[in-house]
């Protein structure tokens, strides 16, 4: 219990950032640097892969730690996904919606698609939910739901 409330007053404040750094020009927004050689991945699926509607997605990091939205804890962020996104979210600001953002720190989520072709691609973000410097941004890959 004592976790579930830490966590919920850690999504609470992050939202409050978040409104807050909206307000001010982007030119004042923190910007947390990326560790060298920290790689963010989608371990499953598989470009290419042919994937049932329902399907879960599982995400990979490494040379950073997951931490929830709101941390402050250095060398962190937490997951975002881009489904079918030509572009990357801005830099140096919050991200909106899209991306899907993972705020709790999750590794994997299950998605409804319609049947065809989609992309996917994960971008890791701080606790204000802003891409790290440079972003830390997963391969784009294709997959066919049937
Ligand atoms: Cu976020």
């Amino acid at each position: 219990m004592l976790r579930l409330k830490q966590f919920i007053a850690a999504s609470v404040v992050g939202s409050v950032l978040v409104t807050a750094n909206l307000m001010v020009n982007a030119s004042e927004l923190p910007v947390t640097p990326a560790v060298e050689g920290a790689t963010v991945t989608i371990i499953s699926p598989k470009d290419g892969d042919t994937v049932p509607q329902e399907f879960t997605v599982y995400f990979g990091l490494s040379g950073m730690g997951i931490a929830p939205a709101g941390t402050d804890n250095p060398k962190t962020g937490h997951h975002h996904l881009l489904v079918n996104q030509d572009t990357l979210p801005p830099e140096g600001q919050p991200m909106g919606n899209p991306p899907i953002h993972f705020g709790g720190g999750q590794t994997q989520t299950t998605l409804t698609l319609e049947p065809g072709e989609h992309t996917l691609q994960l971008i890791l973000g701080d606790r204000l939910h802003i891409p790290h410097n440079p972003p830390i941004v997963s391969e784009k890959i294709t997959i066919t739901v049937k």
